[in-house]
């Protein structure tokens, strides 16, 4: 009986001497998790802006974006008729896209404020175009 109650102790003082070491691994696994996802969504979630063109207008009328953040402004056009996607007080050109073409910049706002997007063919300004919100 002695024994036996002796050995009961030496496993039972060698899990609890253990389990610290086992609560820190798994503690230490599951933070390096997490911290992978955020840069992920980081590099590919919010900086890419699509805009569709449609039907002579575009599928949004706001974009809201923060200065010194890079994003890629990709016009989607599906209309019958080509345009194009411009912020002429910030210097951003998108090229003509002709119907069923994409085109895309890079682009990195610089200051803050509100700006005018429009689409610079001829008549189109009136039913295409909307507002760039920067912010810091
Ligand atoms: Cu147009």
């Amino acid at each position: 009986m002695k024994r036996i109650r002796r050995s009961l102790f030496l496993v039972a003082a060698l899990l609890l001497a253990a389990l610290p070491v086992l609560a820190a691994c798994g503690g230490g696994g599951g933070n390096g998790g997490n911290g992978g996802g955020d840069s992920s969504q980081g590099a590919e979630g919010g900086n890419k802006i699509t805009i569709t063109a449609e039907g002579m207008a575009f599928d949004k009328d706001k974009i809201e974006l923060k200065k010194g953040q890079t994003y890629t402004i990709e016009l989607v056009n599906k209309d019958s008729v080509a345009h194009d996607f411009a912020i002429k007080d910030l210097g951003v050109q998108v090229d003509l896209a002709d119907p069923g073409q994409n085109k895309s910049i890079e682009f990195t706002p610089q200051q803050t404020g509100e700006f005018e997007f429009i689409c610079t063919v001829p008549g189109h300004e009136a039913t295409m175009n909307g507002t760039v919100v920067v912010t810091e």
